[in-house]
């Protein structure tokens, strides 16, 4: 019998490439005929990102990594510019790289019984589209964050047709395919105000996703049937397949992670009660004004809560906790003992896991939203960038899943206050909220979306079976 042979380009940053890696796991796990290549690119400010990859794939031997070649990245002031118009420009420069190593993958599969069976690439790098057209392969897309991001993805270029600008905070709130309700501007994600190549970038991605042959989204059907359904009732959308939630639960050291910190960290929750403790944590690169983090230390202590931080500094590649007491308010360490700790990365998994923590204070990034619901944790919302205002808009008031404390909280934004950190730390921590119990609810239904016969599995088939073309 033939073998088919899946080539995936994930998109740079951890965020993408974890859950793309867990993608092309699920997929082969699905089926043992399948192997996939996977082209990594390499960015500058990610070096790290390399030895991780290689540990998250080292237990799939039908996952076979090839680094790309090195480009020359844009220049840094694109970066401050605007962080898509970055990573668009990146990847566009690895193309004629792509093109010649795919060209090299099916000439050395000639002769062979694997044949190239087709494309997935990252949302970021829908630029590669044409290859798989040269190729005569199908080209599917893979939406790391939500159906809610797809409706206002796929409703930019019609909205860019008629109003060629770049949106403004102002702009009266706009209805967009998916959601239920008008959503104000203030939650959009920074690129679509963003004059310097942000709004540019955002549309050029979005204008190719009617050429993909299916577009994969990190969700599950009970999780968003509205958005879903919005979509397969529009011919002009290509397939959407839900498959989540696809997560990396299985912990693999990450290099930013010391094992003396990592024990530490679990050893104390270890003497914790059960859902006592507030886990807050901003993702890979989330990190607050020194104002700002003095007014998240005096919410936290002014909550009583029992909490773990996981903190950063602007400007910090590493993302390691370097120097805290230039930052807290005074005498906050001493005052804090026993009652809280603090890290630099966390083993967020692991620690959402754990039977001692209550309530997550979160960036929103779509991959920590699925993690705490997987866990059953209910999240407090503090998004930071990229669009994480529209996730914690979504699971607030679409969805009632979270606890408000900002939605459209953005760096260099006004100050969140200690005052509504403690009020929305203690709100979240309540055992017996509705919040926490939906949040159970939709934990239960996310599990089972996965499992044989769930309809996250079931979309799994349905997708491998569209690309392979054994209907
Ligand atoms: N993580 C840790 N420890 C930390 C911080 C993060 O383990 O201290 C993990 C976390 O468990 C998660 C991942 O890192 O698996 C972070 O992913 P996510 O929550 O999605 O945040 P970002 O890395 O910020 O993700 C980017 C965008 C976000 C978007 C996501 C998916 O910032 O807005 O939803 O990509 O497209």
């Amino acid at each position: 019998m033939m073998k088919e042979e899946l080539i995936f380009v994930p998109g740079p940053g951890i965020g993408h490439l974890a859950s793309g890696l867990e993608l092309a796991k699920r997929l082969l796990d699905h089926d043992d005929r399948l192997s996939i290549t996977t082209l990594v690119m390499n960015m500058p400010f990610t070096p790290s990102i390399n030895s991780y990859t290689r540990s998250l794939t080292a237990s799939q031997p039908r996952i076979k990594l090839v680094d790309l070649p090195e480009v020359d990245p844009p220049p840094p002031e694109l970066l401050t510019k605007s962080a898509e118009a970055y990573i668009c420009d990146f990847v566009e420069s690895y193309i004629p790289h792509v093109k010649t190593t795919v060209t090299d993958i099916i000439s050395s599969l000639s002769n062979s019984d694997v044949r190239v069976a087709g494309f997935i690439f990252d949302f970021f790098c829908v630029s590669m589209i044409d290859i798989a057209n040269e190729f005569s392969l199908p080209p599917y897309i893979f939406i790391t964050s939500n159906a809610g991001f797809l409706g206002l993805m796929l409703n930019l270029p019609k909205r860019h047709d008629e109003i060629s600008e770049v949106m403004q905070m102002s702009d009266p709130d706009s209805l967009i395919p998916g959601f239920f309700n008008p959503v104000p501007a203030r939650v959009l994600p920074d690129a679509v105000f963003n004059k310097h190549g942000g709004y540019a970038a955002y549309v050029k991605v979005a204008q190719r996703f009617k050429d993909g042959k299916g577009i994969i989204v990190n969700t599950f059907a009970e999780l968003e049937p509205f958005a879903l359904r919005s979509f397969s009732d529009d011919h002009r959308i290509p397939p959407v397949y839900p498959v989540g939630p696809v997560l990396h639960l299985k912990g693999q050291p990450h290099p930013e992670i010391n094992q003396d910190q990592l024990d530490k960290i679990m050893k104390w929750l270890d003497e914790q009660p059960q859902s006592s403790v507030v886990f807050l944590c901003f993702g890979s690169f989330g990190s607050f004004s020194p104002p700002q983090v003095k007014e998240i230390a005096l919410g936290i202590e002014q909550s009583g809560i029992k909490f773990l931080w996981s903190m950063r500094f602007p400007g910090s590649p590493s993302n390691q906790f370097t120097n805290p007491e230039d930052v807290l308010p005074e005498g906050f360490l001493e005052r804090i003992e026993g009652r809280g700790i603090m890290c630099g990365w966390a083993p967020q998994v692991e620690v959402l896991a754990h039977k001692a923590i209550g309530g997550f204070v979160s960036h929103c990034g779509w991959n920590s939203i699925l993690e705490s619901l997987w866990y059953g944790v209910p999240i407090v919302t503090f998004p930071i960038y990229a669009e994480q205002q529209l996730n914690a808009f979504r699971m607030v008031k679409e969805l009632g899943l979270s606890v408000e404390l900002k939605l459209d909280y953005r760096v260099g934004g006004d100050l969140v206050t200690a005052d509504e950190i403690a009020k929305s730390v203690i709100c979240v921590m309540q055992s017996d909220s509705e919040v926490r119990k939906k949040v159970k609810e939709m934990s239960e239904k996310g599990r089972k979306a996965v499992m044989d016969g769930g309809s996250s599995f079931t979309s799994i088939t349905q997708l491998i079976q569209d690309i392979t073309g054994n209907n």
